[in-house]
C-alpha cells in the first residue's frame, strides 16, 4: 500500500512547539502517526542543587499556562518529603486558586485554543440574527451576548475584517470546511462568546491573582503554608472573589455549556470527532479541596473503557521511557529515579513533495529512531490518557455524586450516548462539565474558608530542614489537562533529582519500546482527511487534548525545517 507523509508542524493555539507527523493512504486514511515536540526545557536539571524551598518558584517556569500548577506541585513535593500539614486556610486558599485556574483554563481552551475548529468564522456573515438570537434559548433559559444587537455588532466586526481581506485573528484558517458542522446562526452565537470570552478570561484571571499577588506565575504559596493573610482577613477582598467567581461561573453555565450542548447536538454525526478514542485507557487523581476532608473529583484507572471497575493507582508503578525520545538513557525509570540527559540524533533527508505537487528535499522525523523531546510515561507498562476526561470518567465511574450530576446532566440534555464520551468530542465537552461541576460546588470550599477563619487564622505550619537527613516526597493531583506529578529527593538540605511528569507529556508522548503508541499518535490513526492541504480534522483531534508542550517536555530550540509547511511524499 502507498502512503503519503503529510506534515503539521507547528500545531498553531497551543502554548509550545508541536509536530505531527501522519502516514495517510490513498483514501486519505491516517494508517500512522507520530507526535514530537521540538523544544527542550531543562527546568528538572535547573532545579537540582538547589533550596527546596525554591522548587515550587523554580518550577512554576516550566509554563505559561499552569504555572499554579507546577508552583503549587513544588511546594506540595516538598511538603510531602518534609512530612508537613499545611493548615486548612492554605489548603482551602490553594483550592480556591485552583478552581480559578480550571475556570480560566477551560473557558480559554474551547474558546480561544480550539473553538475555530468548530466554529466557521466566515460562514457567521450569513446569519439571521434575529433567528440567531432565538436559537440561543435552546441551549440555556439565560443566554449571554447573543441579543439580536449583540449579535448585529459582532457581524459588523466581522465583516469589517472580511471586507478588508484581512481576518486579523481569524486569519490562515479553513473557512468553509466540509467538517464544520454549525450552522450560520450557531457559528454567530459561538462567535460572540469567543469575543465576550475574552473579557471572562480576564476576570478568572483576577481571581487567581487575588490570592496569588499576581498572574500569571503568583507568589503567594510557601512551603507550609500561604502568604496571602492580608486577602484572607479583609471582607472586602473576599466580597469581591465572590463576585468575580460568580461573573465567571455565568459565563461557564451560559455561554461555554450552552455552546457544548450545541456542538454536542451538531457533530454527533461527524465521524472525525465521534471515532472512539484510540487509547481507552484513562487515569486521573483526586484534587479540589472542597472541605476538611472532602475532595471534588477522585483518584483511579479505567481500563479498556470499563467503567464497571475502577483500578486504585499504585505510584510505584510510574515510569518514564525514552526509547523514541532525545535523552540517553532509554530504559523505563520511575520518576524518584528519573533520568533526563539530552540526545539530540536530528531529523531524517527524506524526499517530500510540497503542495505545489513537486518533490523537495526536506527533513522528517526518524521515526525508527528517536523523534521528540517528551518522554514516553507509562503506568504498569500501560499508555493512559489524562485530562478532564479521564477525570470525569474515574468519578462517574466510581459513583461520585457531584460529578454524575453534571454528566447525566449532559447526557440527558443532548440525547448522546455514554459512549459520546469516549470520544474527541466527548474530551472536549469533558473541560466543560468539569468546569461545571467546578462552578456547581466551588463554593463550600469559599464557605468552608470564610466560616474556619472566625476562628483559626493559621495559615503555615512551622518545620525544619536537617541537613544530615535524606528525604523524599511527591505531588500528585489532577490539574486542568490531566494528571500531573512531581517527585523529588532531598540530601544535604538542597534537591538531589527532581522529576517532573505531565499531563501533557502521558498524551503527547511518542511510541515506547513494545511499539505502544502514546494516545495523541493512537487518536489520529484511522481518521480520515478530507483534503490533506487543510488537515482541519487533524488538528482538532490535537487540539482537544489541549496541549502544553512547555509542560511536555520542561533552553534550546531544536525547530525542524520547513515549519508551518503541509509536505507530502
Ligand atoms: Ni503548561 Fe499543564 C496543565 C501541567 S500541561 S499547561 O494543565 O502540569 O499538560
Ligand atoms: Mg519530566
Amino acid at each position: 500500500m502507498s502512503t503519503k507523509r503529510v506534515i503539521v508542524d507547528p500545531i498553531t493555539r497551543i502554548e509550545g512547539h508541536l509536530r505531527i507527523e501522519v502516514e495517510v493512504d490513498e483514501n486519505n486514511v491516517i494508517q500512522d502517526a507520530f507526535s514530537s515536540a521540538t523544544l527542550w526545557r531543562g527546568l528538572e536539571t535547573i532545579v537540582k542543587n538547589r533550596d527546596p524551598r525554591d522548587a515550587g518558584f523554580l518550577m512554576q517556569r516550566i509554563c505559561g499556562v499552569c504555572t499554579f500548577s507546577h508552583y503549587r506541585a513544588g511546594i506540595e513535593a516538598v511538603e510531602d518529603a518534609l512530612g508537613i500539614v499545611p493548615p486548612l486556610n492554605a489548603k482551602l486558599t490553594r483550592s480556591l486558586m485552583n478552581q480559578a485556574l480550571f475556570m480560566h483554563d477551560h473557558v480559554v481552551h474551547f474558546y480561544h485554543l480550539h473553538g475555530l475548529d468548530w466554529v466557521d468564522v466566515v460562514s457567521a456573515l450569513d446569519a439571521d440574527v434575529a433567528k440567531a438570537s432565538k436559537e440561543a434559548f435552546k441551549y440555556t433559559k439565560y443566554p449571554i451576548a447573543t441579543g439580536e444587537n449583540d449579535l448585529l455588532k459582532v457581524k459588523d466586526r466581522v465583516k469589517a475584517f472580511v471586507d478588508k481581506g484581512e481576518l486579523g485573528p481569524f486569519a490562515n484558517a479553513y473557512w468553509g470546511h466540509g467538517t464544520f458542522k454549525f450552522t450560520p446562526e450557531q457559528n454567530l452565537i459561538a462567535l460572540s462568546h469567543y469575543l465576550k470570552a475574552l473579557e471572562v478570561q480576564r476576570t478568572a484571571a483576577q481571581l487567581m491573582a487575588m490570592f496569588g499577588g499576581k498572574q500569571p506565575h503568583p507568589q503567594s504559596l510557601t512551603v507550609g503554608g500561604v502568604t496571602c493573610v492580608m486577602d484572607l482577613l479583609d471582607p472586602s477582598r473576599m466580597g469581591e472573589y465572590l463576585t468575580k467567581y460568580k461573573e465567571v461561573a455565568n459565563f461557564i453555565e451560559h455561554a461555554y455549556y450552552a455552546d457544548i450542548k450545541m456542538a454536542g447536538g451538531a457533530y454527533f454525526k461527524e465521524g472525525s470527532v465521534t471515532a472512539q478514542a484510540g487509547t481507552m485507557n484513562f487515569m486521573s487523581h483526586q484534587m479540589m479541596e472542597l472541605n476538611r476532608s472532602e475532595y471534588l473529583f477522585d483518584t483511579g484507572i479505567i481500563l479498556n473503557g470499563d467503567l464497571s471497575k475502577v483500578y486504585p493507582i499504585n505510584e510505584d508503578l510510574i515510569t518514564e521511557e525514552a526509547t523514541h525520545s532525545w535523552y540517553a538513557d532509554n530504559e523505563p525509570l520511575h520518576p524518584y529515579n528519573g533520568k533526563t540527559n539530552p540526545n539530540y540524533t536530528g531529523l531524517k533527508d527524506k524526499m517530500t513533495i510540497g503542495p505545489d505537487g513537486k518533490e523537495i528535499p526536506s527533513k522528517s522525523l526518524d521515526d525508527q529512531g528517536k523523534y521528540s523531546w517528551i518522554k514516553s510515561p507509562r503506568y504498569d507498562g500501560q499508555v493512559m490518557e489524562v485530562g478532564p476526561l479521564s477525570c470525569l470518567l474515574v468519578s462517574y465511574a466510581k459513583g461520585n455524586t457531584k460529578v454524575k450530576a453534571v454528566v447525566d446532566e449532559f447526557l440527558q440534555e443532548t440525547g448522546l450516548p455514554t459512549e459520546a464520551l469516549f470520544t474527541a468530542l466527548g474530551r472536549t465537552a469533558a473541560r466543560c462539565l468539569q468546569a461545571m461541576a467546578i462552578i456547581r460546588n466551588g463554593m463550600e470550599t469559599f464557605n468552608t474558608l470564610i466560616e474556619n477563619l472566625k476562628v483559626d487564622q493559621e495559615t503555615c505550619a512551622s518545620y525544619h530542614i536537617d541537613k544530615d537527613k535524606e528525604y523524599k516526597g511527591r505531588f500528585i493531583g489532577d490539574v486542568p489537562r490531566g494528571m500531573l506529578s512531581h517527585w523529588v529527593r532531598i540530601k544535604n538540605g538542597v534537591i538531589e533529582n527532581y522529576q517532573a511528569v505531565v499531563p501533557s507529556t502521558w498524551n503527547a508522548g511518542p511510541t515506547d519500546s513494545k511499539g505502544q503508541k502514546g494516545p495523541y499518535e493512537s487518536n489520529l490513526i484511522g481518521l480520515k482527511v478530507e483534503d490533506i492541504s487543510k488537515p482541519l480534522e487533524i488538528i482538532r483531534i490535537i487540539h482537544s487534548f489541549d496541549p502544553c508542550i512547555a509542560c511536555a517536555v520542561h533552553v534550546m530550540d531544536k525547530k525542524g525545517n520547513n515549519l508551518g509547511v503541509y509536505k507530502v511524499d
